[in-house]
C-alpha cells in the first residue's frame, strides 16, 4: 500500500512537471500561425488557445532559423490590417512588443477592432538582416 502512494507521488509529480515545461514563454500555448519571413527565418504566433479574437489579445512570436533555433532579430513590428468592406473603413491595429528573457521570443499584445480576416503584417530589422512578411489570420 505505501509503495502505491509513493509510486502516485511520482507520477503526480511527474505531471506537474510536464505541466511547467508546458508553460515557458516561447513554447507555451498554441500555434495561430506560422510564417516565412525572409532570411532563412520563420515567425510564430501563438497563445493559450491558438487563435486571436475580437479585442484585446495576448500572444508572444518568435522567429527561428530553418534548424529550428530561436533568433534574436531585434526590432519587431506587427500591424493587422484590415481593408475596406462596405460601410466599415480599412482598419490598422498595430501590436505592441516587450522582449523576454529569451532571445528571439517576444510578448505582444494587439486590440482587435473587429472578428473576421486580417493581414498580419510583421518586419524586423537587426543582426539577423531586414525582413517583412504578411500572412493571412482568422480573428474569431
Ligand atoms: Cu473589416
Amino acid at each position: 500500500m505505501k509503495k502505491f502512494a509513493i509510486t502516485l507521488l511520482f507520477t503526480a509529480l511527474l505531471l506537474l512537471g510536464a505541466a511547467c515545461s508546458s508553460t515557458r514563454v516561447g513554447d507555451s500555448g498554441r500555434t495561430i500561425k506560422s510564417a516565412p519571413v525572409g532570411n532563412n527565418l520563420t515567425v510564430t504566433l501563438s497563445n493559450r488557445e491558438g487563435v486571436l479574437r475580437k479585442g484585446e489579445n495576448e500572444f508572444s512570436v518568435s522567429f527561428k532559423d530553418g534548424s529550428g533555433k530561436p533568433v534574436d532579430v531585434g526590432a519587431v513590428g506587427l500591424n493587422f490590417y484590415m481593408p475596406a468592406m462596405g460601410t466599415m473603413p480599412e482598419m490598422n491595429n498595430a501590436a505592441s512588443f516587450v522582449s523576454t528573457g529569451s532571445p528571439g521570443v517576444y510578448e505582444g499584445k494587439a486590440k482587435l477592432e473587429s472578428a473576421g480576416d486580417w493581414q498580419a503584417q510583421i518586419s524586423y530589422e537587426g543582426a539577423a538582416g531586414k525582413g517583412k512578411s504578411s500572412f493571412t489570420l482568422t480573428a474569431q
